[in-house]
């Protein structure tokens, strides 16, 4: 179902909108959920490339409680998940939001245990990726019901509109979390967004938000796509044109 004109008007103003119908059925919900813990089951037992506990922090002797872990391009890595970059409902509103021409820019799993998931501060994420023109969107699909206690999103409407903030590295009680940056929010100024599992909320890559530590009993584990117009470049100013198209077509590619 393609986002009517006030959903995006809406998201226009304020950089993010909730999906207010499910667009993961209960089936589809239970196989991905095999398959993403399938893949963490690997990546625990193996540390290899595209996994990462964003939570570490720089000192290794710390004693180290948190785990915000991630797995990037979990499209490669499991066919459940290749085939989600194809699921109507999700192409239904990249289409209706950056047109009809979309690009893959990635994917990932985003998985905080209960008890011990970790925070990400408060960024944008094109502060990451500096992909210009900067009209990417995130599509947050929460595998978990995502709340308050567990972790769910946390963004500053209409942030998206203003100056770009600096970035700077993130830090955890004093010290340094390599993987992360961070920018200084007044959290007065932020709204949880919270889900059932099988919805999904999507927001612009200038969007500032944030996710809190789990401390719930409860899993919470996401997957993001970041979707981005064909035509993007990255930060060096480098056409994306190899990236998978996910639908219409890609004028830069023979
Ligand atoms: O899922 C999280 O905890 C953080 C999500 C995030 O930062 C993102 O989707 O860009």
């Amino acid at each position: 179902m393609k986002l009517n004109t006030s959903q995006i008007q809406t998201f226009q103003q304020v950089g993010f909108l909730e999906i207010q119908h499910r667009v993961i059925e209960n089936d589809h919900l239970q196989q991905l959920r095999r398959s993403y813990d399938q893949v963490f089951e690997q990546r625990y037992q193996t540390a290899e490339q595209g996994w990462r506990n964003l939570s570490v922090t720089v000192d290794s002797t710390d004693q180290q409680q948190n785990e915000m872990l991630q797995v990037v391009d979990m499209w490669q890595k499991s066919n459940t998940f290749r085939e989600l970059l194809y699921h109507q409902p999700l192409l239904d509103i990249a289409t209706s939001l950056i047109g009809p021409n979309v690009q893959l820019f990635h994917d990932q799993a985003l998985y905080k245990p209960a008890k011990i998931g970790g925070s990400v501060p408060w960024h944008q994420d094109n502060g990451y990726w500096r992909c210009q023109p900067a009209d990417l969107v995130s599509i947050w699909i929460a595998l978990d019901d995502a709340h308050t206690a567990n972790g769910c999103m946390n963004v500053v409407p209409g942030s998206h509109l203003e100056r770009q903030p600096d970035h700077s590295r993130a830090q955890e009680e004093g010290q340094e979390l390599p993987a992360l940056l961070s920018v200084e929010v007044n959290d007065s100024q932020s709204v949880p967004v919270p889900l059932k599992a099988g919805h999904a909320m999507v927001h612009h890559c200038l969007t500032l938000h944030q996710t809190h530590p789990n401390r719930s009993n409860q899993d919470r584990r996401a997957m993001v796509i970041h979707y981005m117009p064909v035509g993007t470049r990255n930060g060096e100013g480098i056409l994306l044109k190899d990236n998978l198209v996910l639908y219409g077509r890609n004028p830069h590619t023979a």
